[in-house]
């Protein structure tokens, strides 16, 4: 570590702290010479891999998963009218091979639809070919305008997990939609992170969805992120890409179809909303080290301590933990110091006296120690990992509360909001209020339908127009 850096930046600060601690506990490093391009820092690549094999796992419970290309031709891309409204200023375009101009240009998926959809059509002949839940981690290009981001706003998106669902009825898209917020809220859950589900206004939907779905947490600074979204897609796209099944009776007819995805803003979250004034904190679920051993060593116990820290570490290895013994030539502080900033959520400090003991010193990076005896340190490492989880879930549930508020007219929307609020208000969901509102408060309306422990969803009268109204989330956005 650097001395000279100085200090981390209190995470009051929330922009200061963020850009520091990326590099500070490598995550990303954001010198790669090209704009909203980052790369991961192996021990940042360790925490994706255990982020994203968690969202593996409950997709494949039943999806599948599959590879399509990056490149997509123009023809396709431009098939789906809606979809390249919104997406056309964001494309990147292959157009030469060396030096030869290609006869078609080539896209970099935005997104897949456009690569997916033309081999569904192939695919599925029958009702029996249904339902199909695919899915794929890919990196996918947008040359995004607003404000680029480390792991937040990228122009190159490196973790993109998109699935894409083919239905023979609406319902059975729409009961699919239902089971990806499901699936999300349980993969958020895993890393204590609070959501707020919502459904998008029309005009923020995806291009060429029904509707949209949004999943946003509330960041350290009251911003909101979305890090997550759920479309139904109607029959848009199978009609543009002509997927048609033969239903039971032989008739031909057109698939309903739904995507969702997440990127690593799951990890912006996860950094954002556990990390605190002395660095990151990681939920052990997906902590890159669940523990680190430091060895006290003082005088001639030097051997004694390292052989019983050795026996612990490969101990603890053999139950299935997470666990590294540090054996740096350096102060056991400049130790703790360099674990804390990247997040281990557990200490393990074993001195010549503790091992007189029988004991080990645990130390939770949420606060607390616990002197533990070391023939029974596995048992207790599960408890005391436990406790670390439910310390952090229990803080970020707290957050989320304080940063809520209900509001009931235009003029305390703007103050609370100012404050680093996310509001709820009652909202006729015409256009003219909803850019009422938006015009007043630079913030965003997320969404009505909300979904949310957090939320009441006792309708209301129009905090514009006076009209009967639905509770909707404003917040400013990221
Ligand atoms: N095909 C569908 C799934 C889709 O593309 N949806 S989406 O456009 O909403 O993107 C899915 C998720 O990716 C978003 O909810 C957001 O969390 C994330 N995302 C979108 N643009 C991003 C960017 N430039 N950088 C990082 N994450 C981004
Ligand atoms: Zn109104």
């Amino acid at each position: 570590m650097d001395d000279d850096a100085g200090a981390l930046p209190s995470k009051e600060d929330f922009s200061a702290w963020y850009n520091d601690i990326l590099w500070r506990a490598e995550i990303m490093d954001v010198r790669y010479p090209v704009k909203g391009l980052y790369v991961w820092y192996a021990y940042g690549f360790a925490i994706r891999k255990y982020v994203y094999q968690r969202l593996r796992d409950l997709l494949d419970r039943d999806h599948q998963e599959t590879l399509f290309p990056l490149l997509i031709p123009e023809q396709e891309f431009m098939k789906e009218a809606e979809h390249i409204k919104g997406f056309e200023d964001e494309v990147y375009w292959v157009t030469h091979g060396g030096k030869t101009p290609l006869d078609v240009k080539l896209a970099l998926r935005p997104t897949s639809e456009t690569a997916i959809y033309p081999m569904y059509a192939l695919w599925i002949r029958s009702h029996a070919d249904l339902p199909i839940k695919y899915y794929q981690i890919v990196n996918t290009f947008r040359y995004e305008t607003k404000q680029t981001r480390p792991l937040i706003r990228l122009r190159e998106i490196t973790s993109f997990k998109e699935a894409h669902t083919v239905h023979a009825t609406w319902e059975e898209a729409n009961e699919q939609v239902e089971e990806a917020i499901r699936l999300y809220r349980e993969f958020y859950d895993g890393l204590c992170i609070p959501i707020l589900v919502s459904k998008r206004p029309d005009w923020d939907k995806f291009p060429g969805a029904d509707f949209t779905i949004a999943v946003d947490a509330i960041m350290p600074n009251g911003k909101t992120l979305q890090i997550g979204t759920v479309h139904h897609l109607g029959d848009h796209f199978s009609r543009t890409f002509n997927i048609t099944y033969e239903d039971k009776n032989g008739e031909q007819k057109l698939a309903q179809q739904t995507c969702y995805g997440i990127s690593e803003r799951s990890i912006a979250a996860l950094i954002s909303i556990h990390g605190d004034d002395k660095g990151l904190i990681f939920p052990p679920a997906v902590a890159a080290l669940q523990a680190v051993i430091v060895p006290i060593m003082i005088g001639k116990r030097h051997e004694d301590v390292m052989a019983a820290a050795q026996q612990l570490t490969n101990d603890l290895t053999a139950k299935g933990f997470r666990v590294k013994l540090d054996t740096r030539d350096m102060r056991p502080g400049a130790k703790y110091y360099w674990w804390e900033i990247r997040g281990v959520p557990l200490r393990l400090e074993l001195g010549p006296r503790d091992l007189d003991a029988g004991k080990v010193m645990a130390v939770k990076r949420t606060g607390g120690k616990d002197s533990i005896c070391l023939a029974t340190v596995t048992e207790d490492m599960t408890r005391i990992l436990g406790e670390v989880t439910d310390a952090l879930r229990a803080r970020a549930e707290e957050h989320t509360k304080s940063r809520l508020c209900t509001i009931n007219s235009l003029d305390s929307l703007n103050t609370s909001l100012d404050a680093g609020k996310v509001a709820v208000v009652h909202w006729c969901r015409q256009k003219e209020c909803g850019d009422a509102i938006e015009a007043k408060t630079n913030a965003s309306i997320l969404g009505t339908n909300v979904r949310s422990q957090y939320v009441s969803e006792i309708d209301g009268t129009c905090i514009v127009c006076g009209k009967p109204g639905k509770a909707t989330l404003v917040g400013r956005a990221y």
